[in-house]
């Protein structure tokens, strides 16, 4: 496996999912990393300076890689893979498993962003939206995801990919959102599956409400 130069340079905010999915990603594949806090509150990922970091949006997560910004956290995550990680398991290089694997990733930008990242948006940080509309978007992908899972270790084939960890953080803090994963066994054995790959970091917790 390569290793970058220096550290990789991560821009996140703490309780951000989609930063955490490339932290996580960072840890498993073991490259040496600098996290940096940005102060939203500040607004500071609006300063012209962090938007320059080819980051149109203003959104965490970003890296620098060297010379290379990239935001975006499942464009970060194809970046890694496909630079550091030799064996391909990560991010498939035939053409199949690839598309596959970039399906999960819509879901993560799709159902995923809908849903639950925006239900716990809600909850936690007061966010003025329609929190009963990105539950049920939670619930659906989960009624669906449940099953997918009811024969499978991961989202595609017998080894994690990006997909998994595209999905995983999200999931794992979707009751912060009012989301419940109780009914959805096979979600959390494979949850409990992603904690228990060597490297794997958690993302701090927050309170989750009280179910209703
Ligand atoms: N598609 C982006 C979404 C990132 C995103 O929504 N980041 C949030 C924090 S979790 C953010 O920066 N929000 C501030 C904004 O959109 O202005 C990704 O996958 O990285």
């Amino acid at each position: 496996m390569t290793i970058p130069a220096k550290p990789i340079r991560l821009y996140r905010h703490a309780l951000s999912g989609h930063a955490h999915r490339v932290e996580l990603f960072l840890s498993l594949l073991g490259l040496p990393c600098e996290l940096i806090d940005v102060n939203m509150v500040r607004g500071a990922h609006k300063a012209p300076e962090f938007i320059a970091k080819n980051n149109p949006f203003g959104q965490v997560p970003v890296i620098e890689d060297g010379d290379v910004a990239i935001a975006d956290s499942n464009a970060i995550l194809v970046y890694l893979a496909t630079r550091y990680d030799s064996t391909g398991h990560w991010l498939p290089r035939d053409a199949v498993a690839a598309a596959r694997v970039q399906q999960w990733l819509s879901v993560a930008a799709g159902q995923l962003a809908y849903g639950p990242s925006m239900a716990r948006f809600a909850v936690l940080f007061g966010a003025r939206l329609d929190l009963d509309r990105a539950q049920a978007i939670g619930r659906q992908l989960y009624d669906v995801l449940d099953g997918y899972l009811a024969d499978r270790h991961y989202l595609f084939g017998d080894t994690p990919t990006i997909a998994d960890i595209a999905i995983y953080s999200y999931t794992a803090h979707a009751p912060e959102g009012g989301v419940s994963l109780d009914p959805y066994g096979h979600v959390r054995a494979w949850l409990a599956r992603i904690e228990a790959l060597q490297g794997f970091i958690p993302m701090r917790s927050s309170a989750a409400p009280e179910p209703v």
